[in-house]
This record gives C-alpha cells, structure tokens and sequence, in this order.
C-alpha cells in the first residue's frame, strides 16, 4: 500500500509521534494509501523551513531565474502527466477524460501563466510638483509576503491547490500546503517535482491532516505564517478568519455557492441541455461552480425538464479507468450520507423528483462505493431547504419563470455569490441580465470556461478577494511606495 509522508524542507518525512491515518477509494472503500499526520511539531517545522528559504535562496534569486525554475515545474508535470492522472483519479473517483482534459492540465497551466504575469508585470510610477519646483519620483516596487499558508479542498485538488501555489511561487513567497485529507496524492507528487527541477528545499511545503485540531489549525495559528489563502465551505472559511486576525494576516477566500442557471426560451435549446447538464453534473456536481438552481423560462420548461432527465439517466457509473465511464462517486462515506440527507429533505418537503434521489444498484465490486444517482427535482417553492443550502452534490431543482426580472430576482436571493450560466441568444438580453446578477462570474452560452489570466472569486459569502493573472499580485505580494525628491 502506497505510503504518503509529509513534504518538509525538501525531504519527506513521516510524524514524530507516529500518527498515520487511512485514504480509502471513493469507487469501493477500499484502503489505498495510509497518509502521516502532522502534528504541531511537523507544522511548526514546514513554516520555519518556509520562512528561512523565502529569507534566504528563493528571496535572492531574480524574476528570471524563479520563472524558469516555474517553467520547468510545469514542464515536469507534463513529463508525468499519466502519473498525475492516475494519483488524481484514485483520490478522487472522477473519470479520466476529466482529470486528463480539464483539472490536470489546468493545474500544470498555473505555473506558466503565473510566471508570464509576473514577468511582465508593469511598475507604477507618479512624478509629483513639489513647492520648490524640483519634483520628486514616487514609485511601487512589489516584494513577496512570505511565507503562504495553502489550504486547499478535495474536489478539484491539483487545479485548486496549483492555482495558489503557482502565482505565489512566481510572487517569491515560499508556502505551506495542507491538502484536504481526502485528496493527498497529487500534492506529494507534485513535492517530487518540485526537488527534480532544482526548486530550493524549504520553498513548496506539503503537511497532511484534517481541518480542527489538527494539521490545518495548527498551520493557521502559526505567527511565521504571513498570509493564509483557502478555497473551501464558507463555514471553515469563518474558524480560518477568526485565527488570522490574531497576528492581523491577509486572507484570500474561495467559499462556497448556490448557482443559479438561467434557460431562456430563445436560447439554443440542445447547447442549453448539455451546458446545464454538465453545470449540474460534472464532478457528480461536485465543483464550486456547479448549478444547483435552475431557471428555465415557463414555455420550454416541460420540455427541458424532459430532456435534462433523458440526459442525466444516460451517464455511465464506472471505475475512473475505465474509459467508458461518465459519471464517478462522491468523495466519502461522509459526504455521501450529507447528499443523501439533502435527497430525503427534498422528498419530505414536497419535491416531485423528476429521476434519481437514491443510490443506485451497483456490480457487487463497486457496492462499498459512494456512489448516488444524478437527481432533479421540480415543484419545490424558494424557501425549500435543497433550494437555498448547497449541497455539493450531483443534483439540482427546476423552476419555471415568466420574466427578466423574475428570474433576476430570484438569482440573487441567496446569501451566496459565485457564479451564474445564462442561455439565451438575445445578446443584449444577456448583457443586461448578466450585469444584474451579484455573482463573481457570469457564463453567457458557456460554463466553467475562464482564461487564468481574468479575476476569480466569490461575491457576499462566496469569497473575500480576487485571484487569477495581476489579480493574484494584490494577495501574494505587497506594495512598497519609494518616492525620491529629484
Ligand atoms: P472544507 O472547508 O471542509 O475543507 C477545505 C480544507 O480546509 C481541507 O483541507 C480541510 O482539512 C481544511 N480545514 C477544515 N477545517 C479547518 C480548520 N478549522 N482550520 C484549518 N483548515 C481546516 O471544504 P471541502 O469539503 O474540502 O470542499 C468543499 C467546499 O469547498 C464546498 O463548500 C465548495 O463550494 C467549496 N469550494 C469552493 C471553491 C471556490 O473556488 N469558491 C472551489 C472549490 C470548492
Ligand atoms: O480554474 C478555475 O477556473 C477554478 N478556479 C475552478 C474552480 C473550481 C471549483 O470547484
């Protein structure tokens, strides 16, 4: 079985006291890997790893040189691309055209486009009048906080961890990572080719654990952590808030949604079906971006409803290996029994469950698994608990609407501000509703398709700042002013 250590200083290395815990398949229980937990003494030595490291090599070296470090980082993820996959689709249970066409590519994206920005990132400058006549020159430099605290979620591990770890890298910051207990594998690879391409040991940092009183708690309570960057529930997001303001640390969030798509009756109707089909169940609708409420204008509602069922009882359950397979299990045990409860919510509070809202019967190698059925519900009104709590798994209500501001209005009303998908093939239409919706990022005609380089993150409880391209600098790097009288 495979044995998962944590990553300090360039070595890997398992806990003092001796602390292993299991990563069990979501496809079928089973125990694949048993993972080193770190405890306060593990945690504490990552960060002072990171801080001398950030003080010392990775602080001295140029732009230049930690770009092309960063390049041969992405370079290297590509070499072992089928390596990535294969630990990405174990954690996660997802199939391989997912891993292999969108989450690991995209990861090992990060390091490029992150080392791009930060290549050429203009400097500010501002000549000023001063009363004698002489002027003065003020002007920004940009240095790196220090050492980044990397908190990161088990839905799209790689992608989501690597979005941190590159623009923080490329800034000059060292990090500490702890993934979620659930996903460990990518991240430790990603530790072996962090040492075959020559990054400085102490620079990427990997401690593995769970969230209270363990790995992660200790590593947002450590006073050498500058800054604390987390994508996960917007309740974490609360405990990690509370532990950086003692010590006054930045945090950037990625929290939580809600999502609403929205169906025009002018919209094309078969690109409408596949975008809101895959919005609501790629991932076994386990992506923070995902639809979970879905508005579909009153003329074509029956018929879309037909055709999203149609669609959502043809997916292929299957090992990730396989292939053939559309459709893979829930994370966890744990997880699986949350979706399950919100599935008996719905049906207790009155929904007509168009398909699914069970577990489906599955070849007896894979019944352990967590595996559930893709479900739509209709009928429920707004206040219903599976249409205002998100539940992160691979289901979704369906309303009907009459007008614009309807359905505009019933969009917003959620505590959450991710993202939205609106079908429609009235341009202006789409403009004007798009720039009414309190959301981080509107698709028109289109889902989960962002160039790295544009801003990302959450609106009201969905996120604190903003990250991608220059975006990232505001976080990951602090402004000095330097004003010189000429
Ligand atoms: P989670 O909040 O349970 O855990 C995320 C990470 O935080 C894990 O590594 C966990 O161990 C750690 N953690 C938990 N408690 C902690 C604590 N007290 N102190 C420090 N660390 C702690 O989230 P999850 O279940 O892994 O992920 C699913 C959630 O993430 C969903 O709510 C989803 O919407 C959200 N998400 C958001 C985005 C985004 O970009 N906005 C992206 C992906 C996932
Ligand atoms: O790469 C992205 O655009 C991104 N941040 C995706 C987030 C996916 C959440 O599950």
């Amino acid at each position: 079985m495979q044995e998962i250590r944590n990553f300090i200083n360039g070595e890997f290395v398992a806990a003092a006291d001796g602390r292993w815990f299991e990563k069990r398949s979501p496809v079928d229980n089973s125990v694949i890997a048993r993972i080193a937990e770190a405890g306060r003494a593990e945690v504490d030595a990552a960060v002072r790893a990171a801080h001398a490291a950030q003080k010392g090599v990775w602080g001295g070296l140029t732009t230049e040189q930690r770009v092309d470090l960063l390049y041969g980082v992405a370079d290297e993820i590509t070499r072992r691309f089928e390596d990535f996959v294969a630990a990405e689709m174990a954690d996660t249970g997802q199939p391989n055209h997912v891993q292999r066409h969108v989450f690991i590519p995209r990861g090992a994206a990060n390091f490029k486009v992150f080392a791009d920005v930060i290549k050429n990132v203009p400097a500010e400058s501002f000549q000023m009048a001063t009363p004698d006549g002489r002027g003065a020159l003020n002007y920004a430099i940009r240095v790196p906080k220090g050492v980044i605290g990397v908190i990161s979620p088990w839905n799209a591990p790689f992608l989501l961890m690597t979005w941190k770890v590159g623009p923080a890298l490329a800034c000059g910051n060292a990090v500490v990572v702890k993934p979620s207990e659930e996903t460990p594998l990518t991240t430790t690879l990603l530790g072996e080719v962090m040492n075959k391409v020559g990054i400085p040991a102490g620079v990427f940092n990997v401690i593995n654990g769970f969230g209270p009183n363990s790995a992660g708690e200790f590593l947002t309570q450590h006073p050498l952590v500058d800054a604390i960057t987390f994508t996960g529930e917007t309740r974490t997001g609360t405990t990690i808030m509370k532990a950086a303001a003692e010590g006054m640390r930045d945090v950037s969030f990625e929290l939580g949604g809600k999502n609403a798509g929205i169906v025009f009756a002018d919209c094309d109707f078969n690109a409408a079906v596949d975008g809101i089909f895959r919005s609501v169940f790629l991932n076994t609708g386990q992506v923070c971006l995902g639809t979970e409420r879905v508005y579909v204008e009153r003329t074509i509602f029956e018929q879309f409803v037909a055709a999203l069922k149609a669609k959502a009882e043809s997916v292929n359950y299957g090992r990730p290996e396989d292939h053939a397979s559309t459709y893979g299990p829930l994370i966890s045990a744990e997880h699986k029994q949350k979706v399950l409860s919100y599935y008996a919510k719905a049906k207790a509070e009155g929904a007509n469950i168009v398909t699914g809202g069970g577990v489906p019967t599955m070849p007896a190698d894979l019944q352990d698994g967590h595996w559930v059925q893709p479900t739509i519900w209709t009928g429920l009104p707004e206040t219903a608990t599976v249409v205002r709590e998100e539940i992160f798994g691979p289901c979704c209500h369906i309303s009907p609407f009459d007008s614009e501001d309807e359905v505009i209005n019933k969009a917003n009303a959620t505590d959450y501000g991710l993202s939205t998908t609106i079908w429609t093939t009235n341009l202006a239409r789409a403009h004007r509703v798009a720039a009414r919706i309190e959301v981080g990022i509107t698709w028109i005609n289109c889902w989960f398709l962002r160039d790295l380089r544009t801003a990302f993150g959450g609106s009201k409880q969905s996120g604190i700042g903003r990250e991608g391209g220059v975006h990232s600098l505001e976080f990951y790097t602090e402004t000095r002013n330097i004003c010189v009288k000429l």
